[in-house]
């Protein structure tokens, strides 16, 4: 998939780039009332990101450790997959909260998608 482990590290981190912006800033705005709720954009929004949460992943091929993704991801690829796959399932519980309209819910929602970047970001991610 990838030509070297330069171009491996640019694309997910480029993909980490665009879920940041779509989710800290975009929605993140909105959750903690820096923008207010408009329900259809924080649903488009939503969608976005549950289309941007998949993208990451294959970046982390085999022998294509570097740039700041610790080493331990690839002697701990199951628990890897396992926190990637909790921050895709959550990203749709807030898809669901956004499509439901109700402002509480998708705060809830956002809270748990913030701490599924932080699990791994805590097991995985160097300074
Ligand atoms: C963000 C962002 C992260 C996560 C994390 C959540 O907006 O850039 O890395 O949320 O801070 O705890």
């Amino acid at each position: 998939h990838f030509e070297s482990t330069d171009d491996a590290v640019e694309y997910r981190q480029a993909a980490f780039k665009l879920i940041g912006d779509v989710f800290g800033a975009r929605l993140g705005g909105v959750a903690r009332g820096d923008i207010e709720y408009d329900a259809d954009a924080v649903k488009a929004n939503a969608q976005v990101l549950s289309t941007l949460i998949n993208l990451p992943w294959v970046g982390f091929a085999d022998g294509r450790e570097g740039g700041k993704a610790s080493d331990k991801i690839w002697s701990n690829k199951d628990d890897f997959n396992k926190k990637a796959q909790a921050s895709i399932d959550a990203v749709a519980e807030l898809e669901k909260a956004a499509e439901s309209g109700d402002l509480a819910k998708f705060k809830q929602a956002f809270a748990g998608v913030g701490q599924s970047c932080k699990s791994c970001h805590d097991s995985y991610r160097e300074k």
